[in-house]
């Protein structure tokens, strides 16, 4: 039966991938690197240090651990200033009526994000409320595609990963909820979340009803 739902942040319930794109191309330019939204696209549900290190590959550019570090800071300075300007009208459409809507019927409810800011994010969006457990970058040490964030959210939450259903917008993220043994729901094109047991082009089309009916005999 499926008693609990957990969510990734950034392209299921916020848009933060156009604020990310903004800082890395900042310090790309500012490094002279390209930096491009098709390169941007393959950062979506990777960490900080994974995300640098493409960049990196992409322009052929080897730098020192230190150095590295560094230049992932500063892009992070970057993208958490511009998450002042994030308010409560900045979900994606639907999202918050399906939080509102877990909540109103009494189901679990986790945040499985791999960023270290997601904290920062809910708190502008005014959705901390919504989650029982927050699962971000700073809870687990292996990156999706590894199951181990939705696993640290399922344990928080109390149940096991088949009570569960994942939010996700990555590929990866639908990668590591089904090596998780997690439901999967998978929102974007087919190209990206094809393999997520069930597909919605948007938030907005994802309502409880729609995942209630497919998932049918889970409920
Ligand atoms: P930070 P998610 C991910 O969020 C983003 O999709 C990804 O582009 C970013 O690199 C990652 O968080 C780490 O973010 O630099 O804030 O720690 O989709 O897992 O919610
Ligand atoms: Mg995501």
């Amino acid at each position: 039966m499926i008693k609990g739902f957990i969510f990734d942040l950034d392209g299921v319930i916020t848009d933060t991938a156009e604020l990310h794109y903004a800082a890395w191309k900042k310090l790309s330019d500012e490094q002279g690197w390209h930096f491009d939204r098709e390169l941007n696209e393959k950062l979506r549900g990777i960490s900080r240090m994974d995300s640098i290190k493409v960049i990196m590959d992409h322009n052929g550019v080897s730098l020192d651990d230190a150095t590295i570090v560094e230049l992932a800071t500063m892009k992070n300075d970057i993208y958490v200033d511009s998450l002042d300007d994030m308010t409560p009208e900045d979900y994606l459409p639907g999202a918050r009526e399906l939080l509102t809507h877990l909540r109103s019927e009494g189901f679990s409810v986790a945040l499985g994000s791999a960023s270290k800011n997601a904290n920062k994010v809910l708190k502008q969006l005014n959705a901390v409320h919504f989650f029982d457990v927050i699962g971000d970058g700073n809870s687990v040490s292996k990156s999706k595609p590894a199951p181990d964030i939705f696993l640290f959210a399922s344990d928080k939450l109390g149940l096991r990963p088949d009570n569960c259903i994942v939010f996700e917008d990555a590929e990866k993220g639908i990668d590591a909820a089904k090596a998780g043994n997690f439901h999967s729901v998978g929102i974007g094109p087919e190209e990206r979340v094809g393999h997520a047991d069930i597909r919605f082009d948007t938030m907005k089309q994802a309502t409880l009803f729609e995942v209630k009916s497919h998932f049918k005999d889970l409920f």
